[in-house]
């Protein structure tokens, strides 16, 4: 099924080109204020490597194990978020996305690197890992480009 809605993208037709160059990200707050996180800022972030991440690619198979660096949405939340959250939702410029919930933030990542080096922006940079995601990588999204942060009901 295709629809618009980025959080229920269409299902395994990975898009190998990037939407654009720029890799700043869009945080929009519960109270509607935005702020953009340029590049370099969210590289200055606590950072933390997860070891052995395989992307399940849908058609082109498995690449792996790399070890992927970025920031934890938990340590990210630490920095740009107040207050209680229930989760984000995590957009990219292509019109994918998924949600990721609270008690998923410190092993999900945002990550800028792969295996000592920046990951490029065809690689996916800026690109949300979700080790403990099982879909075939629906969750290992491309070009984040917005981060809205959703407070509990
Ligand atoms: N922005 C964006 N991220 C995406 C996708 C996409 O189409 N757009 N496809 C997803 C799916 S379904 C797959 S299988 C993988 C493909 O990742 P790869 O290009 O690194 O192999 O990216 C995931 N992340
Ligand atoms: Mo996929």
């Amino acid at each position: 099924m295709t629809t618009d809605d980025p959080l229920h993208p269409h299902s395994h037709d990975p898009n190998p080109e990037p939407p654009s160059d720029d890799p700043t990200l869009l945080l929009v707050l519960t109270d509607g204020r935005s702020h953009p996180i340029p590049f370099p800022t969210l590289q200055q972030l606590p950072e933390t490597t997860m070891p052995r991440c395989f992307i399940i690619s849908t058609g082109h198979g498995t690449s792996g194990p790399f070890a992927f660096t970025g920031v934890t949405l938990h340590d990210f939340a630490q920095v740009y978020i107040t207050g209680e959250w229930a989760h984000v939702e995590v957009i990219s410029g292509d019109g994918f996305g998924c949600r990721v919930w609270a008690n998923e933030a410190k092993e999900t990542l945002l990550a800028w690197g792969i295996d000592g080096r920046t990951l490029t922006r065809r690689e996916g940079c800026v690109r949300l890992i979700v080790p403990s995601e099982r879909d075939d990588a629906l969750r290992q999204v491309k070009w984040v480009s917005e981060i809205r942060v959703r407070s509990p009901e």
